[in-house]
């Protein structure tokens, strides 16, 4: 047995540290959680719904000033085991930002611990006005996102492939430090109120010393539900549930959040004005996932997501396999005697699948839906800043800043299916009697 700590254990740690500083830094995050766990609890009892630790957390978000940063961050989280995977363009969308979501690769990891981090680097490029630019590279010249014992393991990590126990404790103590709210800016208030005019996410993002956390995101079985009832507790719930309409055969991602809260911020008072302030950008969210689209089902989602009809995706776990919308992995039914080499046709496996031999399962989908994002994004933002809607993503610059090219999620869940079904065929079946 390996001496060090495998990676899923480091981070379902480091999910577990967030969520209590979070809690304790957002109390209505602490309201959040709660009303999850009651819907996700009555739940079980009543349906299939089940797994240990329903509603830990599945995701959060941070942003991130410079390409120094991301790269740190990449190394950092490659010793939790989580990957960049995919870009998303928000520009398109018209915020001035580009983001990976690094999560767990494979499905065994992902079954270990799922949790997933949305990051999101500022695009500075897009700021038209050179005074401000000039304060910006001041500000982010202060910023610090790992400490310097964090980085020693980091390194240390690197070096010998992984963390023992204790150095794995420590590395999270220091690591944890990154996401930390400091109600302190590095801006004075005239500085934060040009960024914020600019833009609210430069603000959020030049004006503080590191990326605190800005929000994170249980499981909730009935996110319709969780809905109405942060409505009914008077959290500030966002209008409309991000992503597909509830369905008999869930897809993708769904997700709601409450707005953002203002919370008190102490500005520099270099210039004399008042340096007492409120800032918001955290707020918290929930989600349920349902099974990942092939490219085809992706492109059918977003025609529906522009037509605003969804009812061309079926609502056949059946239909959605075999006109190959959907992802899945198979499995063998409980003495089912399969052929020992893998079906050689389509139509052999389909026979299978028909006679009950194998059972097709979805795969959940792991990533998230740029439209979605977009909207969780503009729903914190107090004002819209000016939306360059020109602007273009660039995968290059994002993937240099990162230090390596991001993976791509189809290329992952085809792999899934694939070894599931490689894998009905690889052991020799069991001997009849
Ligand atoms: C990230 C928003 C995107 C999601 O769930 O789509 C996101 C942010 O606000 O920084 O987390
Ligand atoms: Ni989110």
């Amino acid at each position: 047995m390996s001496e060090f700590t495998p990676p899923w254990r480091l981070r379902q740690n480091f999910a577990d540290r967030l969520s209590l500083m979070y809690r304790e830094e957002v109390p209505a995050y602490g309201t959040l959680v709660d009303l999850v766990e009651n819907i996700n609890i009555a739940d079980a009892e009543a349906s299939t719904f089940s797994g240990a630790r329903l509603g830990q957390e599945r995701h959060g978000a941070i942003r991130l000033a410079l390409p120094e940063e991301l790269s740190l961050l990449r190394r950092a989280l490659g010793v939790l085991g989580m990957f960049p995977v995919d870009y998303y363009d928000l520009a398109a969308a018209g915020l001035p930002v580009h983001s990976t979501a690094f999560r767990p690769i494979n499905g065994d990891a992902i079954e270990r611990s799922p949790f997933r981090l949305f990051v999101s680097l500022v695009r500075l490029d897009q700021i038209a006005s050179p005074a401000l630019k000039d304060e910006v590279e001041r500000l982010t010249r202060e910023r610090s996102v790992m400490s310097p014992v964090a980085l020693r393991y980091i390194e240390r990590a690197e070096a010998q492939g992984g963390l023992t126990d204790a150095e794995g404790e420590a590395f999270l103590d220091a690591l944890i430090e990154t996401f930390r709210w400091r109600g302190e800016a590095l801006s004075t208030k005239r500085v934060y109120d040009a960024l914020l005019n600019e833009h609210p996410l430069l603000a959020d993002v030049v004006c503080f010393p590191n990326p605190h956390i800005n929000h994170l995101t249980p499981r909730v079985s009935d996110i319709d539900a969780a809905q109405q009832k942060m409505i009914d507790l008077g959290l500030p719930a966002k209008a409309v549930i991000e992503g597909p309409p509830r369905r008999k055969c869930p897809i993708l991602l769904r997700q709601t959040a409450f707005r953002a809260l203002e919370e008190s911020v102490t500005f520099r008072n270099l210039d004399g004005v008042d340096a007492a302030g409120v800032h918001t950008a955290r707020f918290g969210e929930i989600e349920s996932r349902g099974a990942a689209l092939t490219c085809a089902g992706m492109d059918l989602y977003n025609a529906c997501l522009a037509s605003g009809d969804f009812d061309a995706i079926p609502a056949d776990w059946n239909a959605l396999r075999i006109k190959k919308l959907a992802w899945f992995k198979y499995r063998a039914a409980p003495g089912a005697c399969l052929p020992a080499a893998p079906p050689e046709s389509s139509d052999a496996l389909e026979k299978l699948i028909a006679d009950g031999s194998i059972i097709p399962e979805p795969i959940t989908y792991e990533d998230f839906l740029p439209v979605s994002a977009a909207g969780i994004f503009r729903s914190n933002l107090r004002s819209q800043g000016s939306t360059n809607t020109g602007t273009k993503g660039n995968q290059a610059a994002f993937e240099e800043a990162l230090g390596c090219p991001v993976s791509q999620a189809q290329a992952l869940y085809e792999q899934e299916s694939r070894a599931s079904l490689q894998q009905l065929f690889a052991h020799e079946q069991p001997k009849e009697l």
